[in-house]
C-alpha cells in the first residue's frame, strides 16, 4: 500500500523527467503500480483510512510521484453535478483542447509539494483525453470543470511539469482574458 513515505517531494529529479510510455498489454508489475496509484487516491479520500495511515487527501496521483517515470495516472474527482470521474489510465494523452482557459479560484496543491504556492494556474477549460484503463479498455473522455483541471495536473506530472510552473511569478493572481473561474 502506498503511503506518504513513498511519495517523492519537489527537488527529486524524477518529477522533472519525461516519463516513458507503458508497453501494452501491461506487465503484472505495471498493473500493480497503476492499481496502487488508484488505491492511494481512494484511501486518501476515506477519512478513516486516511487518518489511520496519515494520508494527505488527493484527487489524483501520477507514477512519477512514487518515483516511477512511466506514463500512468489515477484520478478520482467529482464534477459540479456530483458525477464521479474515477479513472486509472495507462498512457493518457490530451488529444484536443479548447482555446478557452480556466483556473481554480483556490489555486492548486500537490502531494509532492509540502508548501502553499499562491497563485492561479491557467489550464484548458475543456479537454479530450484518450488512454487505456486497468481493464485494457481504450477510453476517450470529454472533460470540463474540476475533472479537466485534475487530468491536466496529473498529465503534467508525466512531462516533468509542476503546477507552479504555470503561475506568473510577477502577478500570481492575474486572470487571463476570458478565463473561467472554477470554484470547488
Ligand atoms: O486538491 C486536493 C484535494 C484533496 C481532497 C479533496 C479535494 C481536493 C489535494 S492536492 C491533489 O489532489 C493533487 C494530487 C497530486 F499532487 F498528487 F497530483 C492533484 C490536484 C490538486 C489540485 C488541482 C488539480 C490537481
Ligand atoms: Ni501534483
Amino acid at each position: 500500500m502506498i503511503t506518504m513515505n513513498e511519495i517523492v517531494r519537489e527537488g527529486h529529479p524524477v518529477l522533472r523527467m519525461k516519463a516513458e510510455e507503458v508497453k501494452l498489454p501491461p506487465s503484472e508489475e505495471d498493473k500493480e503500480i497503476l492499481s496502487g496509484l488508484m488505491e492511494y487516491v481512494q484511501n486518501s479520500q476515506d477519512p478513516a483510512i486516511a487518518g489511520k495511515y496519515q494520508l494527505r487527501p488527493g484527487v489524483g496521483l501520477a507514477a512519477p510521484q512514487i518515483g516511477i517515470a512511466k506514463r500512468m495516472i489515477a484520478v478520482q474527482v467529482n464534477d459540479e453535478e456530483g458525477k464521479q470521474w474515477s479513472y486509472a489510465l495507462y498512457n493518457p494523452k490530451v488529444v484536443s483542447h479548447s482555446v478557452e482557459m480556466a483556473y481554480l479560484t483556490t489555486g492548486e496543491g500537490c502531494l509532492s509539494v509540502d508548501r502553499d504556492v499562491p497563485g492561479y494556474v491557467h489550464r484548458y477549460a475543456r479537454i479530450t483525453v484518450k488512454g487505456t484503463t486497468l481493464e485494457g479498455e481504450e477510453v476517450k473522455l470529454r472533460l470540463k470543470g474540476m475533472p479537466a483541471i485534475v487530468f491536466q495536473h496529473e498529465i503534467d506530472h508525466l512531462n516533468g511539469v509542476m503546477f507552479y510552473d504555470h503561475i506568473d511569478h510577477n502577478q500570481p493572481f492575474k486572470i487571463l482574458d476570458g478565463a473561467i473561474a472554477i470554484e470547488r
